[in-house]
């Protein structure tokens, strides 16, 4: 008896009920469209991964925002993405990172990622002066996190941080190019140039854009350190020890979120990634306190 039901025993999914599998996907989060380089990095490194990704564009930039509503925006995204039964969540924002990390990783079940620690550790596997530089937005910088990690990975390590707040709308007006982006890039980086660091770690996701530049202005002996690669392969180990990689044959269905503008979204973000893109607008339901 208990042999027949073994026999035509269906395996449990996430939707056992219907007996059809679906595939669990990584899920993605940050402030706006920053976190795009790492989609499209996962994309490249691991092409059977579905992707759920959430941008906050009503209410990016996060950068320059308190802690406390980095928290708050950050939880409510991943209240919002984890109604999808994500088998992991990734949080692509620095900022977000820096200051929201812990505070998710003890609210949900399932392994959660951020940008820095991959980042950091690439720059601990490289250096060789022992002198580390960090450059993000004032959240990121002012959070501490980065000196954290870093030290954490290698104690005895110099770390040399500034945050560089006309980055980020340098590379959204689009004039990452021009003189004037030139200019502003060699001018912030300038309380930077008298320490021997031999890593400067690009801990924005918008900083990939301008890299030109800052390797300028660093000099050739300066390595710089993109998040959005590492965290890629840190995914790909994780799920890979937790025997959780994705196994399907057919090409996944990636599914995007917004919280602003969806035109101007989409734009962007096939623009980036080089192909048609699945996109829902997310209406926040705001309530006003004595409303
Ligand atoms: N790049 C970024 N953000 C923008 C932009 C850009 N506009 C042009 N480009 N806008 O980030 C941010 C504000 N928007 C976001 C969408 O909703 C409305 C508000 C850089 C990261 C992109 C992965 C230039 C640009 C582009 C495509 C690819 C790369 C890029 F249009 F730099
Ligand atoms: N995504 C942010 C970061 O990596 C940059 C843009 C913002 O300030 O929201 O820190």
């Amino acid at each position: 008896m208990s042999r027949g039901l073994i026999k035509y025993h269906v395996p449990l999914s996430t939707h056992a009920e219907s007996g059809v599998h679906v595939q669990q996907a990584i899920a993605v989060l940050d402030s706006g469209v920053g976190g795009l380089t790492v989609v499209r990095e996962v994309m490249r490194q691991l092409p059977r991964e579905k992707i759920l990704y959430f941008g906050d564009t009503a209410r990016a930039p996060y950068g320059p925002r308190p802690a406390e509503e980095i928290v708050r925006f950050t939880r409510e995204i991943v209240d919002y993405l984890i109604q999808y039964k994500p088998k992991m969540v990734v949080i692509a924002c620095n900022t977000a990172t820096a200051i929201a990390l812990e505070d998710i990783r003890s609210r949900v079940g399932i392994p959660v990622i951020g940008v820095i620690n991959p980042g950091a550790r690439a720059a601990i596997g490289r250096t060789k002066t022992g002198v580390v530089g960090v450059i993000g937005t004032e959240g990121t910088i002012n959070s501490g996190a980065y000196e954290q990690a870093l030290r954490q990975l290698s104690p005895l390590v110099r770390v040399v941080t500034k945050a560089c707040p006309n980055f980020v709308p340098l590379v959204e007006d689009g004039h990452y190019r021009s003189q004037d982006a030139r200019d502003t890039v060699a001018n912030d980086l300038l309380p930077l140039r008298g320490f021997p660091m031999d890593c400067l770690i690009l801990g924005c996701t918008h900083y990939p854009f301008l890299a030109d530049t800052i390797s300028e202005v660093m000099g050739p002996k300066v390595t710089l350190i993109s998040s959005a690669y590492e965290t890629a392969r840190e995914i790909s180990t994780i799920l890979h020890e937790k025997n959780m990689l994705a196994r399907n044959e057919e090409v996944p269905v990636h599914q995007f979120f917004c919280s602003g503008d969806p035109k101007k979204f989409q734009v962007i973000a096939q623009d980036w990634l080089g192909e048609q893109i699945r996109l829902t607008p997310v209406v926040w339901q705001v309530r006003r306190v004595g409303a």
